[in-house]
């Protein structure tokens, strides 16, 4: 097997290159070959000079994540950095690309680094629950500066090259396509100067911006170990000799790495990735060109989806039945990227250039030449039944037709049109221009290149695609049942709302059920009829308990939307109680996450049984990125891979619920649902 590391001399320069794809992540063969080159280069006296660089799309990506878990091969990274640092010759690092975590820390083991403008560095190792284990921390305060180092190490956010020369990590910006010539031009001009080894500089800038930082981002670190870890390592490096500071470093990577978040954080790396491919579908199909995308619909979710198009450079055409709700729907989009834009997320050009891609209109027959349409009226299949209908007699052969509904069955909605192969579902989380999820559903004759296409189509839109089957709730929304069924069952028995949220909150979720109903809307499927009381939503909606919208629902809420408990409620929830001959008692914690977290697990083994999901992991895709489950915790089949699915199946029974019998099965033999 051929190294994917190669040498090539250039007068007194030695060019070390890299060439391992997808992204030159630094595992074992690629640490053994440059090791080796390094310590040639510096054995070779007509060498004077060295470059390291790669091939492909970027510089080192970072470590393999793929070895984690497995035995560690020598060279280990931290070493190989030290190697390159020691060397008496200059060596720089020519990056392009994304130079991250591991490579980032080669590219600081060099001596000079130099950089593509459209390059970006940094290191995203707290997003795997980890820190810079091979001297970032310790490095990264001693180029760009304590501030720098802290936001970096504990945000995982990388920075642009322009910004990396302002605080001195990048020392020179190279041009765009001349990249290895202007490293090796600067190569040349530093042979005089001769190495500079990063240990040996100073710290810059105030340790007093780590503490000032950490506090300042404590809420959006709340529960992650590794963030305070990594600003731990970076305080080290302004009080300890270099020496002790990596030692410290170590010591703290090491923690993390054997720990359950990262083991978690790691499982939704891959899953992610994984998500995206869709068994027994050709990776090459081809796809369908998606040039023009229709929306039907511009209320909330219509002008969400329309952005995420907009946004990615794709014109859409946005329909509505009246002109008022057209403008309003318009207005709501422009509103929202000058929100944006007013955040810097957008320039004011690109606002404009987005507003000027969209064509408002109130005919279907505008939609006619679309690539790609997306229903999103009102949650009602007759309606939706009539919407296809009349999309297939006007839309042209080959269009996909995508319903965003979030429950109902794509298999009836395609069976209204004349092109079942078209058909499949695209369920967006609101707000849509906002929230990365995107159940892809997938219908009994959706055609594979259709499917193929929405998929690739969602990476696009920078979303995170899963393919779900046609049953009710598809994915998500299914496992969401049980637990919002039990959660007003523990009401009835004595729990309040208040404690049952914060059981939730405290396990890592953004929010309980009950706030999560009091922000949707408490009134999403009511059937209006205020005479009409048959449990305790219908009262509350019944008293215009309607959520934050009307500032009061299962809590009051005060004119910052902040919630308090609610006499009201408790007495509407005693009420129905008292009537149902319940008696209140005592529920703890514990019951409350065996009777609503764990029924969720239970439902997500019945979906995998039916194969509504393609695979376990898929579905802890859905929850991060659908609902805000804690990622630490690796998502809902992760973690009762993790609790131990005899004790998920211990828990059910306790409480009388039927177990999956696939979940059984894990429990009896001690399986796991994920890798
Ligand atoms: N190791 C192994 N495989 C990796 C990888 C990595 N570091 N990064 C990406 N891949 C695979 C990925 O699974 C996918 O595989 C393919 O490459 C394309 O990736 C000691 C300990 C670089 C911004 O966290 O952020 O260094 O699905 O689909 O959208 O301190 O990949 O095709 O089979 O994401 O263009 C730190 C993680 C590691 C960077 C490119 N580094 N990667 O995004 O492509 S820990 C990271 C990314 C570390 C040291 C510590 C992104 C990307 P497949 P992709 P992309």
């Amino acid at each position: 097997m051929s190294s994917p590391i190669s040498t090539e001399r250039h007068g007194d320069v030695l060019v070390i290159t890299s060439d391992n794809p997808p992204v030159n992540a630094l595992g074992a063969a690629v640490r053994t070959g440059l090791d080796a080159a390094i310590r040639a280069a510096v054995a070779d006296d007509a060498v004077k000079a060295v470059v390291i660089r790669c091939e492909g799309r970027t510089f080192f990506a970072g470590a393999d994540i793929t070895e984690f878990g497995k035995p560690p091969v020598d060279p280990w990274l931290p070493a190989l950095v030290d190697t390159i640092e020691a060397s008496p010759k200059p060596v720089v690092a020519a990056i392009h690309g994304t130079a991250l975590g591991g490579g980032l820390e080669t590219a600081l083991g060099c001596h000079y680094r130099i950089a593509v403008p459209s390059a970006k560095l940094g290191t995203p190792e707290v997003k795997l629950g980890l820190l810079p284990g091979a001297g970032g921390t310790q490095r990264l305060p001693r180029t760009a500066g304590i501030e720098a180092a802290a936001e970096m190490c504990a945000t995982g956010t990388p920075i642009g090259a322009r910004r990396a020369l302002d605080l001195g990590l990048v020392d020179r910006l190279a041009g765009e396509d001349s990249l290895t010539a202007d490293a090796l031009a600067f190569a040349n001009e530093v042979i005089a100067q001769g190495p500079r080894p990063t240990r040996a500089l100073p710290i810059k800038g105030a340790p007093a911006a780590i503490k000032a930082f950490a506090e300042a981002n404590a809420k959006k670190f709340r529960g992650f170990d590794a963030p305070a870890a990594a600003l731990a390592c970076v305080e080290a490096a302004t009080r300890l000799p270099f020496d002790e500071g990596m030692a410290f470093e170590r010591e703290q990577f090491t923690k993390l790495l054997f720990g359950a978040q990262s083991a978690a954080m790691r499982h939704i790396f891959f899953a992610e990735r994984q998500a995206a491919k869709i068994d027994g579908v050709d990776k090459d199909i081809a796809l369908r060109p998606i040039n023009k995308v229709g929306v039907i619909g511009a209320g909330t979710m219509g002008g969400g989806i329309s952005m995420n198009f907009l946004t990615a450079g794709i014109p859409v055409t946005i329909v509505e039945m009246k002109q008022e709700a057209l403008d309003h729907g318009v207005g709501l989009i422009r509103k929202n990227y000058e929100a944006s834009a007013a955040k810097g997320r957008f320039m004011p050009e690109q606002v404009e250039a987005a507003m000027a891609a969209l064509t408002p209109t109130l005919s279907f027959d505008d939609l006619a030449d679309c690539d790609l349409v997306i229903e999103a009226v009102y949650e009602n299949m007759d309606v939706k039944k009539e919407v296809f209908g009349k999309l297939d007699r006007i839309v042209k052969p080959g269009a996909i037709l995508a319903s965003n509904t979030s429950y109902l069955n794509i298999d009836e909605i395609a069976a209204s049109t004349g092109r079942a192969g078209d058909v499949l579902g695209m369920h967006f989380f609101s707000p849509a221009n906002v929230m990365k999820l995107l159940e892809v559903v997938r219908g009994a004759k959706t055609a594979p290149d259709v499917l193929a296409t929405v998929m690739a189509l969602a990476k696009k839109i920078k979303k995170v695609a899963v393919v779900a089957g046609v049953c009710h709730g598809f994915i998500g929304n299914r496992m969401l049942m049980p637990r919002q069924v039990e959660s007003m069952k523990l009401l009835m028995e004595g729990a309040t709302p208040a404690q049952i949220d914060k059981v939730h909150v405290d396990f890592g979720m953004p929010m309980g059920p009950f706030q999560m109903s009091d922000l949707a809307g408490v009134d999403i499927g009511w059937h209006r009829d205020p005479a009409r009381i048959e449990n305790i939503r219908d009262a509350l909606c019944a008293v215009g308990r309607w959520g934050q919208k009307t500032g009061k629902g299962f809590y009051d809420y005060d004119d910052k939307r902040r919630p308090s408990p609610s006499a009201e409620v408790q007495a509407i929830i005693d009420d129905f109680a008292a009537k149902a001959g319940m008696t209140k008692r005592a529920i703890s914690d514990e019951e409350i996450v065996e009777r609503t977290l764990y029924p969720m697990v239970n439902e997500g083994a019945l979906i995998l049984a039916e194969k509504m999901a393609q695979r376990a992991s898929d579905i802890d895709v859905v929850w991060i990125y659908g609902y805000g489950w804690p990622v630490y915790r690796g998502g809902p089949m992760f973690w009762a891979d993790l609790e131990g699915n005899d004790k998920i199946v211990a828990g059910l029974e306790k409480h009388g619920f039927t177990i999956a019998p696939l979940l059984k099965e894990k429990a009896e033999t001690k399986g796991r649902f994920t890798a």
